[in-house]
């Protein structure tokens, strides 16, 4: 049987866009699925850059206004890829239109915003997903694997930190297309919600909710050029971030990112330590996953460095011959393939809206903790809005 249609509607044309269009291209090549992603409109405000896009991507029309797009009946998924002000009230809409939902991560700007969203997909009852991507590097998947298995044993530790230093330059302007991350107002916040939400979302994957921490952040270029207003401005997002924090199962973590440790561009790395064994990973060396098992023969024992292409390592089959690598955008055709492979068994997805939210509750606890210089309990709410302490 043809694989049966599935409708795409993307928002936007930023580099996430495009690591999304390029995804829904590849998965029909590389996974064999039920339903096939048909690439039917791309949205922009701006139509010359939608047009564009269109034409590279092969998209077989644009819309300039999100409401347009939502709106139509020729759209099963809605996917936002489009700067974070803009996420509540599109997957708001959406959810109400009844539409799939795909959103680019944080899934807010904070967390009332991300809350609201969260009960719009739940009312409306609609698949939802939110591309949290590194949970898809065959590596990080296999840690997940390794750790559910019990291999690690009870886990002390947990150790994370996502480098960038793409921001030092004191001109370099905030605000406006491809600086939106430096507005506060558009992003919601800096590295806490940009990168320091990627280190939250694997950790609570791989070992389990946060329960409490002590966060500080700094903002060190204090004004800068915005781009739209022309005018120099306060600098309302935070530079680098990094807190302290206790697991629900006991580990203790620390976690920091920050956009001014010179000379690194995305290390994102964590370390977890067990009883029994450690294992390491770190983006810049994206296919290896390093272990270390107290297990081994004592002569022997020692951190292995497991090179991740075997067809036998998770997604890895669905690729090249042992050996061979891939990369970044891979994580993003794999989370697509498994959308699909759910989608047909009637099965959820996560990373969810809920699964983000989790997320959320940590950030915010970060900047709570902050702004007030103490240590701060992670709340959440559950579905009927009952305040659960973590
Ligand atoms: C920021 O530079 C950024 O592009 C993040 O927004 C992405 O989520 C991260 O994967 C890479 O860095």
């Amino acid at each position: 049987m043809d694989p049966s249609p599935f409708r795409i509607g993307l928002i936007g044309c930023g580099f996430m866009g495009r690591a999304h269009a390029n995804a829904y291209k590849r998965v029909p090549d590389f996974f064999d699925l039920e339903c096939r992603p048909v690439l039917q409109a791309v949205c922009a405000r701006d139509g010359a850059n939608a047009e564009l896009f269109a034409r590279q991507w092969g998209f077989a029309s644009i819309e300039t206004d999100w409401r347009a797009l939502v709106a139509r009946s020729d759209i099963d998924a809605i996917d936002i890829a489009s700067p974070n002000d803009t996420h509540a009230e599109i997957a708001i809409a959406a959810a109400e239109a009844g539409k799939t939902i795909f959103c680019e991560k944080p899934l807010a700007r904070n967390l009332a915003e991300a809350e609201q969203m969260t009960a719009a997909v739940d009312r409306a009852g609609v698949r939802n997903m939110v591309w949290y991507n590194y949970r898809r590097v065959p590596a990080v998947t296999l840690a997940k694997q390794l750790i559910d298995e019990g291999r690690l044993g009870r886990i002390f530790h947990y150790r994370a930190k996502f480098l960038q230093d793409w921001t030092m330059a004191p001109d370099l302007p905030q605000g406006g297309q491809a600086l939106w991350r430096l507005d506060a107002n558009v992003a919601g916040s800096g590295v806490t919600g940009d990168l320091l939400a990627h280190c939250i979302d694997t950790a609570q994957w791989l070992i389990g909710p946060i329960d409490r921490l002590c966060g500080m952040i700094e903002t060190f270029i204090k004004e800068r050029l915005h781009q739209q207003t022309g005018k120099q401005e306060p600098v309302g997002i935070d530079d680098a971030s990094a807190f302290l924090a206790r697991f629900e199962n006991g580990a203790l973590a620390t976690f920091e990112a920050t956009r001014y440790a010179r000379g690194h561009k995305a290390q994102y790395a964590f370390e977890i330590n067990g009883e029994n064994a450690s294992l390491a990973w770190d983006l810049h060396d994206l296919h290896r996953l390093q272990f270390f098992d107290h297990k081994d023969d004592g002569k022997l024992r020692g951190w292995r460095s497991i090179h991740i292409t075997d067809h036998d390592h998770p997604y890895m089959k669905h690729w090249w011959v042992p050996g061979l690598q891939i990369g970044y955008e891979h994580t993003f055709v794999h989370q697509i393939g498994d959308f699909f492979t759910a989608l047909s068994r009637d099965e959820l997805v996560s990373p969810s809206f809920r699964d983000a939210l989790a997320t959320e509750y940590v950030i915010d606890a970060v900047l709570k903790s902050a702004r007030s210089g103490a240590w701060q309990d992670v709340l959440r709410r559950d579905q009927q809005g009952r305040e659960t302490p973590g």
